[in-house]
Protein backbone atom coordinates (compact mmCIF):
# COMPACT_ATOMS: atom_id res chain seq x y z
CA UNK A 1 0.00 0.00 0.00
CA UNK A 2 1.28 3.62 -0.48
CA UNK A 3 -0.16 5.80 2.25
CA UNK A 4 -0.18 9.43 2.92
CA UNK A 5 -0.22 10.74 6.50
CA UNK A 6 -0.87 14.21 7.05
CA UNK A 7 -1.79 16.52 10.03
CA UNK A 8 -0.85 19.76 12.07
CA UNK A 9 2.56 19.72 13.65
CA UNK A 10 2.56 16.80 16.96
CA UNK A 11 -0.88 15.74 15.64
CA UNK A 12 1.45 12.15 15.83
CA UNK A 13 2.50 11.57 12.30
CA UNK A 14 5.92 10.45 12.81
CA UNK A 15 4.59 8.25 16.23
CA UNK A 16 2.07 6.62 14.06
CA UNK A 17 3.94 5.69 11.36
CA UNK A 18 6.52 3.98 13.38
CA UNK A 19 3.72 1.84 14.60
CA UNK A 20 2.03 1.56 10.87
CA UNK A 21 5.25 0.69 9.24
CA UNK A 22 5.83 -2.26 11.22
CA UNK A 23 2.58 -3.31 10.97
CA UNK A 24 2.59 -3.66 7.21
CA UNK A 25 5.99 -3.97 6.71
CA UNK A 26 6.45 -1.39 4.63
CA UNK A 27 8.85 1.75 3.68
CA UNK A 28 9.02 4.83 5.79
CA UNK A 29 9.62 7.90 4.15
CA UNK A 30 9.60 10.72 6.68
CA UNK A 31 10.50 14.01 5.27
CA UNK A 32 11.14 16.00 8.81
CA UNK A 33 13.77 13.29 9.51
CA UNK A 34 15.63 13.43 5.87
CA UNK A 35 15.80 16.79 5.89
CA UNK A 36 16.86 17.20 10.06
CA UNK A 37 19.53 14.64 9.01
CA UNK A 38 20.50 16.26 5.30
CA UNK A 39 21.19 19.19 8.30
CA UNK A 40 23.19 17.00 10.76
CA UNK A 41 25.44 15.87 8.02
CA UNK A 42 25.84 19.43 7.10
CA UNK A 43 25.05 19.01 3.53
CA UNK A 44 24.18 21.83 1.01
CA UNK A 45 20.65 20.87 1.05
CA UNK A 46 20.31 20.52 4.89
CA UNK A 47 21.60 23.86 5.40
CA UNK A 48 19.32 25.44 2.76
CA UNK A 49 16.31 23.25 4.84
CA UNK A 50 17.50 24.36 8.33
CA UNK A 51 17.07 28.11 7.27
CA UNK A 52 13.26 27.23 7.24
CA UNK A 53 12.41 24.94 9.18
CA UNK A 54 14.27 26.04 12.40
CA UNK A 55 11.86 29.20 11.73
CA UNK A 56 8.98 27.56 11.33
CA UNK A 57 8.39 27.51 7.52
CA UNK A 58 8.09 24.63 5.55
CA UNK A 59 11.05 24.29 3.16
CA UNK A 60 10.79 24.84 -0.68
CA UNK A 61 8.48 22.20 -2.59
CA UNK A 62 11.46 22.44 -5.09
CA UNK A 63 13.89 21.12 -2.30
CA UNK A 64 11.52 18.52 -0.72
CA UNK A 65 10.41 17.01 -3.99
CA UNK A 66 14.39 16.42 -4.59
CA UNK A 67 14.86 14.58 -1.89
CA UNK A 68 11.35 12.18 -1.66
CA UNK A 69 12.09 11.40 -5.65
CA UNK A 70 15.36 10.11 -5.11
CA UNK A 71 14.00 7.96 -2.15
CA UNK A 72 11.24 6.69 -3.96
CA UNK A 73 13.38 5.67 -6.96
CA UNK A 74 15.10 2.94 -4.77
CA UNK A 75 13.82 -0.42 -4.87
CA UNK A 76 12.23 -1.29 -1.59
CA UNK A 77 9.86 1.74 -2.03
CA UNK A 78 8.38 -0.94 -4.85
CA UNK A 79 6.42 -2.82 -2.63
CA UNK A 80 4.76 0.00 -0.27
CA UNK A 81 5.83 3.20 1.51
CA UNK A 82 4.13 5.42 4.14
CA UNK A 83 4.77 9.27 3.41
CA UNK A 84 4.64 10.92 6.93
CA UNK A 85 4.59 14.97 6.18
CA UNK A 86 4.47 15.01 2.82
CA UNK A 87 2.73 15.61 0.94
CA UNK A 88 2.60 19.27 2.51
CA UNK A 89 1.16 21.69 -0.41
CA UNK A 90 -1.02 21.52 -3.13
CA UNK A 91 2.35 21.37 -5.69
CA UNK A 92 3.97 18.52 -3.56
CA UNK A 93 0.93 16.69 -4.02
CA UNK A 94 0.66 17.06 -7.94
CA UNK A 95 4.32 16.29 -7.38
CA UNK A 96 4.18 12.72 -6.05
CA UNK A 97 1.29 11.98 -8.24
CA UNK A 98 3.43 12.32 -11.08
CA UNK A 99 6.12 10.39 -9.45
CA UNK A 100 3.84 7.52 -8.75
CA UNK A 101 2.33 7.23 -12.08
CA UNK A 102 5.17 7.01 -14.24
CA UNK A 103 6.11 4.31 -11.61
CA UNK A 104 3.09 2.43 -11.70
CA UNK A 105 1.62 2.75 -8.57
CA UNK A 106 -1.62 4.70 -7.16
CA UNK A 107 -1.96 6.10 -3.87
CA UNK A 108 -4.46 3.80 -1.82
CA UNK A 109 -5.00 6.24 1.32
CA UNK A 110 -4.51 9.98 2.63
CA UNK A 111 -5.38 9.71 6.53
CA UNK A 112 -5.60 13.52 8.31
CA UNK A 113 -4.93 12.82 11.70
CA UNK A 114 -6.61 15.66 14.02
CA UNK A 115 -6.27 17.40 16.98
CA UNK A 116 -6.92 20.78 18.50
CA UNK A 117 -4.21 23.50 18.49
CA UNK A 118 -4.37 23.50 22.49
CA UNK A 119 -3.01 19.98 22.18
CA UNK A 120 -0.24 20.74 19.95
CA UNK A 121 1.01 23.31 22.26
CA UNK A 122 0.48 20.93 25.20
CA UNK A 123 2.69 17.75 23.40
CA UNK A 124 5.39 19.81 21.30
CA UNK A 125 6.39 21.59 24.51
CA UNK A 126 6.89 18.31 26.40
CA UNK A 127 8.82 16.82 23.03
CA UNK A 128 11.08 19.80 23.16
CA UNK A 129 12.77 19.83 19.71
CA UNK A 130 14.63 23.22 18.92
CA UNK A 131 11.66 23.74 16.79
CA UNK A 132 9.13 23.25 18.98
CA UNK A 133 8.85 26.65 21.06
CA UNK A 134 5.69 28.66 20.95
CA UNK A 135 6.53 31.50 18.70
CA UNK A 136 8.18 28.58 15.89
CA UNK A 137 5.00 26.37 16.69
CA UNK A 138 2.74 29.20 15.93
CA UNK A 139 4.73 29.68 12.49
CA UNK A 140 4.39 26.05 11.83
CA UNK A 141 0.35 25.98 12.68
CA UNK A 142 -0.31 28.87 10.25
CA UNK A 143 1.95 27.84 7.43
CA UNK A 144 -0.38 24.25 8.15
CA UNK A 145 -3.72 26.01 7.66
CA UNK A 146 -2.66 28.51 4.58
CA UNK A 147 -0.59 25.72 3.09
CA UNK A 148 -1.53 22.16 4.10
CA UNK A 149 -4.66 22.38 4.95
CA UNK A 150 -6.06 22.64 1.02
CA UNK A 151 -4.65 19.15 0.46
CA UNK A 152 -7.93 17.34 2.13
CA UNK A 153 -9.87 18.92 -0.26
CA UNK A 154 -7.52 17.34 -3.15
CA UNK A 155 -8.01 14.42 -1.68
CA UNK A 156 -11.45 14.07 -0.64
CA UNK A 157 -12.35 14.58 -4.45
CA UNK A 158 -10.65 11.61 -5.11
CA UNK A 159 -12.18 10.06 -2.69
CA UNK A 160 -8.98 8.41 -0.74
CA UNK A 161 -9.26 11.21 2.58
CA UNK A 162 -9.75 8.96 5.94
CA UNK A 163 -10.16 11.40 9.03
CA UNK A 164 -8.60 10.12 11.70
CA UNK A 165 -9.00 12.03 15.72
CA UNK A 166 -5.68 12.21 16.96
CA UNK A 167 -6.47 12.75 20.78
CA UNK A 168 -5.88 9.96 23.46
CA UNK A 169 -3.39 8.13 23.65
CA UNK A 170 -1.16 6.49 20.80
CA UNK A 171 -2.56 3.15 21.25
CA UNK A 172 -5.91 4.43 20.80
CA UNK A 173 -5.07 6.33 18.18
CA UNK A 174 -2.97 3.46 16.15
CA UNK A 175 -6.39 1.15 16.73
CA UNK A 176 -8.27 3.75 14.95
CA UNK A 177 -5.64 4.35 12.25
CA UNK A 178 -5.75 0.06 11.98
CA UNK A 179 -9.63 0.07 11.49
CA UNK A 180 -9.43 2.83 8.37
CA UNK A 181 -6.40 0.31 7.20
CA UNK A 182 -8.43 -2.54 7.17
CA UNK A 183 -11.42 -0.95 5.92
CA UNK A 184 -9.12 0.47 2.48
CA UNK A 185 -7.90 -3.43 1.76
CA UNK A 186 -11.40 -4.61 1.45
CA UNK A 187 -12.11 -5.19 -2.50
CA UNK A 188 -15.73 -3.00 -1.70
CA UNK A 189 -13.82 -0.31 -0.94
P1 LIG B 1 8.02 16.90 10.93
O1 LIG B 1 9.25 16.19 11.35
O2 LIG B 1 7.13 16.20 9.97
O3 LIG B 1 7.36 17.28 12.32
P2 LIG B 1 5.97 17.43 13.02
O4 LIG B 1 4.88 17.86 12.09
O5 LIG B 1 6.27 18.31 14.19
O6 LIG B 1 5.72 16.03 13.67
P3 LIG B 1 4.66 14.91 13.89
O7 LIG B 1 3.23 15.17 13.59
O8 LIG B 1 5.29 13.75 13.18
O9 LIG B 1 4.72 14.73 15.46
P4 LIG B 1 5.16 13.51 16.32
O10 LIG B 1 4.51 12.24 15.99
O11 LIG B 1 6.66 13.50 16.30
O12 LIG B 1 8.39 18.32 10.29
C1 LIG B 1 9.30 19.24 10.88
C2 LIG B 1 9.59 20.40 9.93
O13 LIG B 1 10.27 19.93 8.73
C3 LIG B 1 8.36 21.15 9.40
O14 LIG B 1 7.93 22.17 10.29
C4 LIG B 1 8.90 21.74 8.06
O15 LIG B 1 9.66 22.91 8.27
C5 LIG B 1 9.86 20.66 7.57
N1 LIG B 1 9.20 19.74 6.61
C6 LIG B 1 8.95 18.41 6.81
N2 LIG B 1 8.32 17.88 5.75
C7 LIG B 1 8.15 18.90 4.86
C8 LIG B 1 7.51 18.99 3.58
N3 LIG B 1 6.93 17.93 3.00
N4 LIG B 1 7.52 20.20 2.95
C9 LIG B 1 8.11 21.26 3.50
N5 LIG B 1 8.70 21.25 4.71
C10 LIG B 1 8.72 20.08 5.40
O16 LIG B 1 4.64 13.91 17.76
C11 LIG B 1 5.00 15.10 18.40
C12 LIG B 1 5.03 14.90 19.91
O17 LIG B 1 3.74 14.50 20.40
C13 LIG B 1 5.99 13.80 20.37
O18 LIG B 1 6.65 14.25 21.52
C14 LIG B 1 5.10 12.62 20.66
O19 LIG B 1 5.64 11.76 21.64
C15 LIG B 1 3.84 13.29 21.13
N6 LIG B 1 2.63 12.49 20.84
C16 LIG B 1 2.36 11.86 19.66
N7 LIG B 1 1.16 11.22 19.75
C17 LIG B 1 0.68 11.49 21.00
C18 LIG B 1 -0.53 11.14 21.70
N8 LIG B 1 -1.48 10.38 21.12
N9 LIG B 1 -0.70 11.62 22.94
C19 LIG B 1 0.24 12.38 23.54
N10 LIG B 1 1.41 12.74 22.94
C20 LIG B 1 1.62 12.30 21.69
Amino acid sequence: MRIVFVGPPGAGKGTQAQRLKDYLGIVHLSTGDMLREAHQAGTDLGREAASYFQVGKLVPDKVVVGVVAERLSKADCADGCLFDGFPRTVAQAESLDAMLANQGMPLDLVVAIEIPHEEVYQRLASRGRPDDNVATVQQRLGQFHALTEPLAEYYERRGILRRVDGTGSPEQVFERIKRVIELTKQPSN
